[in-house]
């Protein structure tokens, strides 16, 4: 049996013990644990290179960047194959995959076994949050993949000083992850090992992770999607609090006043833009900075307020589309130190995407490792750039601040070319839960399946909520409830939350509202909603703006482009709050009553307008 020998600064005998345990299933040829140094990471980065998993860039324009290209049926999260195993099918709910415990483990011991022979299994510690702060989760991830190793050191805090944190008894949430590739003797690998059959497992109730025959993105970096969004919203159900899929700005005005924003949108629909959002023309003495673009863990305080924290310290995110006019805060970021993945590269080393420049380059390999042809995507759609969250320009001072940051307002943003308006702001708390559970967004790129169809996607946590997601809004709605009387009594008030729709289309089928930057004129009204300067409209489905009361200075945007990003269409909601029915019919008995009562105002209120 391979040895497991831990280093002096592992101290912890049950988490060796369970080192041992799943070296004995999976039987690597060799164990290596990460101390998480810059030798480490080299190390690992030149091993890569030397197995053509990685290639260096020109170093002249992309210094300490690598890029790997993944094998094409490996390149987006895998979403019917992922699973939440309850004891019992009614907890994991009816949008979640679900096998009985006992029989996904034995059905993974079967694959598990032996499934990294040849490889070498690295043990990642890592911890979701400010190394030692209360809010903060460990993870230990056992994985065959190099590439998920180096790539935890910038999405997470990963090293040696977790250990510290742990102890000699400090808890962890186990994390197994096999590319599922195993080498026989003398066998030789490939570039990127992966496995046609994938399994993302999660026991919500022993809190473990084990994933199978993927290394990309969000089925193998384990401490994001599922340990931080599936894993840990089922313990902020239990203890009374909130992990979401959800960026987080800090926005100061001229005036110096500052707040803060958590904005949820589905996967590929501009968290990260937004999250680094440069104000635009017109908007002199604006600032805009970053405290996460994917994640949120939000704890109530002892006011009633809301506080967040990014749990990450990395950025995954799209690359296409990305450049200096869309983001340049994010191609600042990208300088220096990144790992790329299915981005395109010149016979210089230098990257390329769809949408980093006008010119397509001479001499370009597509993210194949082909010769790119003319009319085909050179970059894949759901192509990625892994980078330390400190190298953003716009990061916030706060970002890293255990106590998290107060949250003012909550923005749901789904891709939708019809019936939703470019804002709205909810009626109330149990309004604005409403409007986010049944939020609408056309699928992405990022996750394998049919693209640009229309689905609702609760609080975009449809691929993310480790638990029945009736269960889910009925936590939202009792939050809400609680924390909204602490508040009260601390002279504060719950967060308002608004209905976003940056991708309205006309009837050409153009997009409309420029957004980008431009978004900033909404946000200015958010916030002055938020402080009770700014006028609205009430309609059927929220309080809305007139073009009047948008700030359009520095942007000519005319009224009748507004009416076309704004309009609401009878029809349309009728049939869209008609359509919600599927939804909650799926959802079965355990959703809210307060969520049905909800459709029925709204279709009433918007038929009789
Ligand atoms: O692949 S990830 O799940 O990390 C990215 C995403 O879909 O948001
Ligand atoms: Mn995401």
């Amino acid at each position: 049996m391979t040895q497991v020998n831990a280093p002096e600064f592992v101290r912890h005998p049950k988490l060796i013990a369970w080192v041992e345990e799943i070296a004995k299933l999976t039987k690597p040829a060799k164990i290596e644990w990460c101390d998480g140094s810059a030798e480490e990471y080299q190390r690992l980065i030149d091993l890569m290179i030397a197995n053509g998993t990685m290639q260096q860039l020109n170093q002249e324009k992309h210094p300490g960047s690598y890029l790997a290209n993944s094998d094409p049926s490996d390149v987006a999260r895998v979403e019917d194959r992922t699973y939440i195993c309850s004891e019992n099918q009614e907890d994991a709910g009816a949008t979640n995959n679900w096998v009985a415990p006992a029989e996904m483990r034995a059905k993974l011991n079967g694959l598990f076994d032996g499934a990294m022979e040849g490889r070498t299994m690295y043990v990642v510690p890592f911890s979701m949050g400010p190394l030692g702060s209360h809010i903060a989760h460990i993870g230990i991830e056992l994985t065959d993949s190099p590439y998920v190793a180096v790539s935890m050191t910038k999405m997470a805090r990963m090293g040696k000083a977790v250990y510290d944190v742990l102890g000699t008894d400090g808890e962890f949430i186990p994390c197994v992850h096999t590319v599922a590739a195993p080498l026989k003797d003398g066998q030789k690998d490939v570039a990127w090992p992966c496995n046609n059959e994938k399994y993302i497992v999660h026991y919500p109730e022993t809190r473990e992770i084990w994933s199978y025959g993927s290394g990309y993105g969000g089925n193998a970096l384990l401490g994001k999607k599922c340990l931080a969004l599936r894993i840990a919203s089922a313990m902020g159900r239990e203890q009374g609090w909130l992990a979401e899929h959800m960026l987080i700005l800090g926005v100061t005005n001229p005036q110096g006043e500052k707040h803060y924003i958590a904005a949820a949108f589905p996967s590929a629909c501009g968290k990260t833009n937004f999250a680094m959002l440069i104000p635009p023309a017109g908007y002199e003495g604006w600032k805009i900075e970053t405290v996460g673009d994917d994640i949120a863990w939000i704890k109530p305080g002892e006011d009633g307020r809301l506080y967040a924290i990014n749990p990450e310290a990395g950025f995954f995110g799209v690359a296409p589309g990305t450049n200096t006019k869309t983001n340049p805060n994010c191609m600042a970021t990208l300088t220096k130190d990144v790992i790329y993945t299915n981005v395109a590269v010149t016979d210089n080393g230098e990257i390329w995407w769809e949408g980093l420049s006008k010119e397509v380059p001479a001499n370009l390999t597509n993210w194949k490792g082909q010769p790119h042809v003319e009319g085909e995507k050179a970059a894949h759609p759901n192509a990625r750039f892994t980078v330390s969250a400190g190298q953003c320009p716009s990061i916030d001072a706060d970002w890293e601040n255990p106590a998290g940051v107060p949250i003012s307002a909550f923005i749901f943003g789904g891709r939708r070319a019809d019936t939703v308006p470019l804002v709205s702001e909810a009626f109330d708390w149990v309004d604005g839960v409403y409007k986010a559970a049944t939020m609408g967004s056309e699928t992405t790129a990022a996750a394998v399946g049919q693209q640009g169809i229309v689905r609702r996607d609760p609080f975009a946590m449809l691929p993310f909520a480790g638990y029945n997601m009736a269960d889910y809004f009925g936590h939202w709605l009792q939050l809400g409830q609680e924390v909204g009387a602490k508040a009260e009594a601390a002279g504060n008030k719950l967060p308002k939350i608004f209905n976003v729709n940056w991708f309205r289309r006309d009837a050409e089928g153009n997009f409309v509202w420029p957004g980008f930057g431009q978004n900033m004129r909404v946000l200015e009204w958010i916030i002055d909603r938020c402080e009770g300067r700014a006028e609205a409209t009430e309609t059927p489905i929220g309080y809305v703006p007139t073009y009047e009361q948008l700030n359009w200075t520095g942007i000519d945007f005319s009224k009748e482009q507004f009416n076309t990003v704004t309009a609401q269409d009878k029809d349309q909601w009728i049939k869209e709050l008609e359509s919600h029915t599927e939804l909650f019919t799926k959802l079965g008995d355990r959703l809210p009553q307060a969520l049905k009562d909800r459709q029925n105002e709204l279709l009433a209120a918007v038929k009789s307008a």
